[in-house]
C-alpha cells in the first residue's frame, strides 16, 4: 500500500514538473541597434514598410514609452542583461572592440535566471560588452569569460561593433574559421606592419567614411573600421553576410532547444541598422531612404525569418517575443551612406515626433519601438503607455519563472510582468536615462528632469541635439513631449523632488 502511495506520489510530482516546464514560453529577445522611435511603419513611418515587425504589433502588445536605459549600446545592454544601470560601473561607455568582459561573472544575470529556471539560453549577434580579463586579449584560443561565464549556454557573436575591429564572428567565444597559421592581432593603439589603412588607401574603399568621424584604419569588405587588426583573413565577414549567417545560427539554436527538450531564451542582438550599413544584395537600392533604410527592410526580413522558422516549427504559439532597440537613431553615424540626404528628402524623423536621438539626452535617446508577443496571452492590437524600462526585463522573467532573484544581491531590475504583457497598465515609479557624456535624466509622473554639464547643445559629427545644459531642466512630457519648455524654475518643488529621487538612486548599491 505504502509503495503504491510513493509512485502516485512521485508520478504526481513528475507530471507537475513536467507540465511546468512545458508551460512555460520559450522567450525571445530581438534587440536591434540605432532603431528610432519613428523607424517603423507600426510606429508611424510611412516611407519606410517593415511588415513582419508590425505583425507582431498587430498580434500582440506595442508600447508607446518604453526606453532602453541609455542612448548608446555597451550601456543599454549591461543594463537590460545585468539588470543593474550602467552608470553604477566604471568601464561601461561605448567599449573598443579589444576591452574585457564589464559584467562582473558573480551576478545573476537575465540568462541566469533563464538557466536556474531549466532553460537552455543562447545569444546571437552584436555582443558589444567585453570579451575575457587580459590585456591584449589573445583572439587565437578561446576567450573568456564571456557570454558563457554571464550565463548564455551557447553564443555566436561578432566582439564589438561592425565598425569595429575585429571582424571575426566568434562561436562560444572562439573565432569562426580561424585558420591558425594566420594568428589575429588587435590593437586600437597602434596599426600593424603591411597593414593597409583607410586613410592611406581610400581608393580601396567601396563606401567612403566620414572625414569628421574617422573609420578610417583597418580595411575589410572594402570599409574602413575602427581600430587595428593583423591576420585572420579567412575569418574576417563579410559584410553582405552578416544577417544571413546570424539567422542560420539562430535557428540551429531554437532546433538545438527542441532537441534537447528544453524551452529556450535567446537574445538575439540583430546587428541592423548600425553602421556601416551594407545589407544583403537583395536589399541594396530596395528603399527609398538609402542603405539606412534598406537595413531596416533586412531587419524586419530577419524578423519575418525567425517567426516562420518558429512557425514551421509549431513553436510560435508558445514563444514569448520582444522587440525592441539599445539606443535611438543616428543618420550619418561615421560612413557617407546617404541617409542624411535621403530622410531630408524623404521629410523622414526616425525619432519620430521626438527631438535628439543616439547620444542624446532627450526622449529620443531612449524612447524606443517596443512589442511584446505572446499568443493567447496577449491581446491583438494592445497599445501600451505605461512608462517602461528593459532593465526590468530580469525581475519581471523572474517572476513569470517563479525564480526568486536572491535577496541579499543588488539589483536595479522590478518586476512589471503584468506590465510588459499588457496585464495591467502600471507604470513603473520612475526611469533614469543615461547620454552618451553620462548626463542623466530621471522621468516620473510625466515629468522629466536633466542633470546640468557642460556638453555642447548640437553634436556636430552627428547633427543630433543633444538636449544638455549647463542649468537644470525641467519638462512636462506630457504636455511638451518635445522638451522645449524648460519648467525648472516655475516649478521648484517638482525639481526638488525629482532631484532628490534621482540622487537617492544614485547613492544605492
Ligand atoms: C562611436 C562611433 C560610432 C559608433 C558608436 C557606437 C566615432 C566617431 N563614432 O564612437 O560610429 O560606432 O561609437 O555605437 O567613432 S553603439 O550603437 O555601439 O553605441
Ligand atoms: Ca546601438
Amino acid at each position: 500500500m505504502k509503495k503504491v502511495f510513493l509512485c502516485t506520489f512521485l508520478l504526481c510530482a513528475f507530471l507537475v514538473t513536467h507540465l511546468k516546464a512545458q508551460q512555460r514560453p520559450n522567450v525571445l529577445i530581438l534587440y536591434t541597434d540605432d532603431l528610432g522611435y519613428g523607424d517603423l511603419s507600426c510606429y508611424g513611418a510611412t516611407a519606410i514598410s517593415t511588415p513582419h515587425i508590425d505583425w507582431l504589433a498587430q498580434n500582440g502588445l506595442r508600447f508607446t514609452d518604453a526606453h532602453c536605459t541609455a542612448s548608446t549600446c555597451t550601456p543599454s545592454r549591461f543594463s537590460i542583461l545585468s539588470g543593474r544601470y550602467a552608470w553604477r560601473k566604471k568601464g561601461t561607455g561605448i567599449l573598443p572592440g579589444n576591452a574585457n568582459l564589464t559584467i562582473p561573472t558573480d551576478i545573476t544575470t537575465l540568462p541566469k535566471v533563464f538557466k536556474r529556471a531549466g532553460y537552455i539560453t543562447g545569444a546571437i549577434g552584436k555582443w558589444h560588452l567585453g570579451l575575457g580579463n587580459t590585456s591584449p586579449i589573445d583572439w587565437n584560443k578561446e576567450v573568456s569569460p564571456g557570454p558563457r561565464e554571464i550565463g548564455f549556454d551557447y553564443s555566436f557573436i561578432f566582439p564589438a561593433t561592425a565598425d569595429r575591429t575585429p571582424t571575426v564572428f566568434m562561436e562560444n567565444q572562439t573565432v569562426v574559421g580561424l585558420d591558425t597559421s594566420d594568428p589575429i592581432y588587435v590593437s586600437y593603439e597602434h596599426p600593424f606592419a603591411g597593414e593597409l589603412l583607410g586613410k592611406e588607401h581610400p581608393e580601396m574603399l567601396k563606401m567612403k567614411n566620414d572625414p569628421m568621424q574617422g573609420h578610417n584604419y583597418h580595411i575589410v569588405n572594402g570599409i574602413g573600421r575602427i581600430g587595428y587588426m593583423k591576420g585572420g583573413k579567412r575569418a574576417e565577414w563579410t559584410d553582405e553576410e552578416l544577417g544571413l549567417t546570424f539567422n542560420t545560427k539562430a535557428i540551429e539554436f531554437i532546433d538545438r532547444s527542441r532537441e534537447e527538450k528544453k524551452p529556450f531564451f535567446l537574445y538575439y542582438a540583430i546587428h541592423d541598422i548600425h553602421v556601416p550599413r551594407m545589407p544583403a544584395t537583395m536589399f541594396k537600392g530596395k528603399s527609398k531612404l538609402g542603405y539606412r533604410g534598406d537595413a531596416i527592410l533586412e531587419m524586419d526580413h530577419t524578423v519575418g525569418i525567425i517567426l516562420e522558422a518558429l512557425k514551421q516549427r509549431g513553436m510560435l504559439d508558445n514563444t514569448l517575443i520582444v522587440f525592441s532597440s539599445d539606443n535611438g537613431p543616428v543618420l550619418n553615424d561615421g560612413y557617407l551612406d546617404q541617409s542624411p540626404e535621403t530622410a531630408l528628402a524623404e521629410h523622414y524623423k526616425p525619432a519620430g515626433i521626438y527631438r535628439g536621438g543616439k547620444y542624446s539626452v532627450l526622449e529620443g535617446g531612449t524612447r524606443v519601438p517596443m512589442m511584446v508577443y505572446w499568443a493567447n496571452k496577449i491581446k491583438p492590437h494592445t497599445i501600451s503607455n505605461a512608462l517602461f524600462t528593459q532593465i526590468d526585463l530580469m525581475a519581471s522573467f523572474a517572476k513569470m519563472l517563479d525564480e526568486k532573484l536572491p535577496e541579499n544581491e543588488f539589483t536595479d531590475s522590478r518586476d512589471y510582468f503584468s506590465t510588459l504583457t499588457g496585464r495591467q497598465n502600471t507604470n513603473r515609479n520612475y526611469i533614469i536615462e543615461q547620454s552618451g557624456n553620462n548626463t542623466l535624466a530621471i522621468v516620473k509622473d510625466g515629468w522629466k528632469y536633466i542633470t546640468p554639464g557642460n556638453g555642447p547643445t548640437l553634436l556636430k559629427a552627428v547633427n543630433i541635439e543633444s538636449g544638455y545644459s549647463k542649468e537644470d531642466q525641467l519638462y512636462n512630457l506630457k504636455t511638451d513631449p518635445q522638451e522645449t519648455d524648460n519648467l525648472a524654475l516655475k516649478f521648484p518643488k517638482k525639481l526638488l523632488e525629482l532631484k532628490t529621487l534621482l540622487n537617492e538612486t544614485r547613492k544605492e548599491l
